[in-house]
């Protein structure tokens, strides 16, 4: 099919990239967000969040006219809809954004048009997306429009790189679908498509996820087992890894992010009854935070009156500001709730105001490195940017050190 312009439904941490690649190579793209905040900025060739390399590819796509934002759904021949999919409470699918921007996109087709999902989704939901679009609009049929999922694998911090290198799952309800989704992708992607039907995309996207969670767990549980048994874990973890079919991941404070830490749960959604392995990994990272928060505990117990704390990192991993389902932010709001009587020194560079979950807290405050680090009675490095590693361990004076990264071992 012949694609003049591309609407993109969602301009977050998925959406704006793919809208400023996509423009960037050439194709009129239409960038929609309900945010009039985010809308503004990017107009402007603003980027409202860190992720190297991205404002000068928008920069570019906005000053050559081939990127404009809207908050209104655009007409296009072709859409990507790349919005969140949360869980609820009781940790199954949230589909109420793809269902607005389904109805969004409803108003605007005339048919033929190609509509991809890029949210990572829990098995049906393109199927979910194209019945909403088609019970809306009665005067169209299943065989009017194309509907692809294509799911986004590419991590945070290297969005840039990944989403032109990366390989690309193109599930379609048809093969027809499949194969539109692939042409358009083809115009900036270099990796190998590869085409399945819609269900085996979304499952394996979040097969990956899940993958990484459950290994995740493994390298958590081994990092709490060694701490009982007085062995360095991170010296443990890079021994086995000599023998050549053994390949642990790190431990950490937890599992952060809107990806790793949400996906596996739509698997246990979609099959409570057989998914106890993927279930667990969940539940052991998950109990992470709490583990490292009875570790501070414990250090503040002979810490003295009043004791300041440095508490280094609150983003979810190293080098970004995203503080999504942070288990470094979640330590620090917990802390701040249990011990009252303490000063806790947050430092995170990459962010310029505490979020307020945080903020309200009058024992919490933000703190540059040097002055948390004279001031500390106990430090703990929860996040490995790479700002922390430059660190002499000789900067950490007489502090109780906590790292739960292994980075100054
Ligand atoms: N983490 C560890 N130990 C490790 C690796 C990671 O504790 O050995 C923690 C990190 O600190 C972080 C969390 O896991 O809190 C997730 O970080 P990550 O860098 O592994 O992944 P994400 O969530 O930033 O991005 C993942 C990627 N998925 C896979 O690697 C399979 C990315 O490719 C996906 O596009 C992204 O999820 C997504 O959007 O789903």
């Amino acid at each position: 099919m012949n694609i003049s312009s591309v609407g993109v439904i969602g301009l977050g941490y998925i959406g704006l990239p793919t809208a400023a690649i996509l423009a960037d190579h050439g194709v009129t793209t239409i960038g929609m967000d309900v945010s009039a905040r985010n809308v503004a900025a990017v107009n402007k060739g603003e980027v409202p969040f860190v992720e190297p390399g991205l404002r000068e590819v928008l920069e570019r796509a906005v000053s050559s006219g081939t990127l404009t934002a809207t908050t209104q759904t655009p007409k296009a021949d072709a859409y990507i809809v790349a919005v969140p999919t949360p869980f609820t409470d009781t940790h199954s699918a949230d589909l109420s954004y793809i269902e607005a921007a389904a109805d969004g996109i409803a108003a605007e087709i005339t048919g033929g048009e190609l509509i991809i999902l890029e949210s990572t989704s829990p098995p049906g939901a393109t199927e979910h997306m194209a019945q909403r679009i088609l019970a809306a609009r009665p005067d169209l049929s299943a065989a009017d429009i194309l509907v692809a999922h294509c799911p986004e694998r590419v991590l945070p911090g290297k969005i840039m790189e990944e989403m032109i290198t990366n390989d690309r799952i193109i599930g379609g309800l048809t093969p027809e679908a499949a194969e539109a989704a692939r042409d358009l992708y083809s115009s900036f992607c270099e990796g190998e498509f590869l085409l399945t039907d819609a269900r085996t995309a979304e499952m394996a996207k979040l097969t990956e996820n899940s993958f990484r969670d459950v290994n995740i767990a493994f390298a958590n549980e081994l990092s709490v087992i060694s701490h009982k048994l007085g062995i360095d874990v991170w010296e443990l973890i890079e021994l086995a890894n000599h023998h050549p079919r053994v390949n642990i991941l790190q431990p950490g404070p937890g599992v952060g992010g809107h990806c790793i830490a949400v996906d596996p749960w739509f698997i246990v959604d979609a099959a409570p009854e057989e998914a106890n392995l993927i279930r667990t990994a969940r539940q052991t990272n998950d109990a992470k935070p709490e583990w490292v928060l009875g570790r501070i505990e414990q250090a503040l117990e002979t810490a003295g009156d009043s004791p300041a704390v440095a508490l280094l990192g609150l983003a979810f991993k190293a080098n970004i500001d995203d503080l999504r389902e942070s288990p470094s932010l979640h330590i620090a709001e917990k802390l701040a709730e249990r011990a009252p009587g303490a000063q806790l020194l947050a430092v995170e560079p990459h962010i310029q105001e505490l979020p307020e979950s945080l903020a309200q807290h009058s024992n919490v405050r933000l703190s540059d490195l040097d002055e948390a680090l004279e001031r500390a009675d106990v430090v703990v490095l929860l996040v490995d940017h790479q700002v922390f590693k430059e660190l002499p361990a000789s900067r950490l004076g007489d502090a109780t050190v906590i790292d739960t990264r292994g980075i100054w071992r």
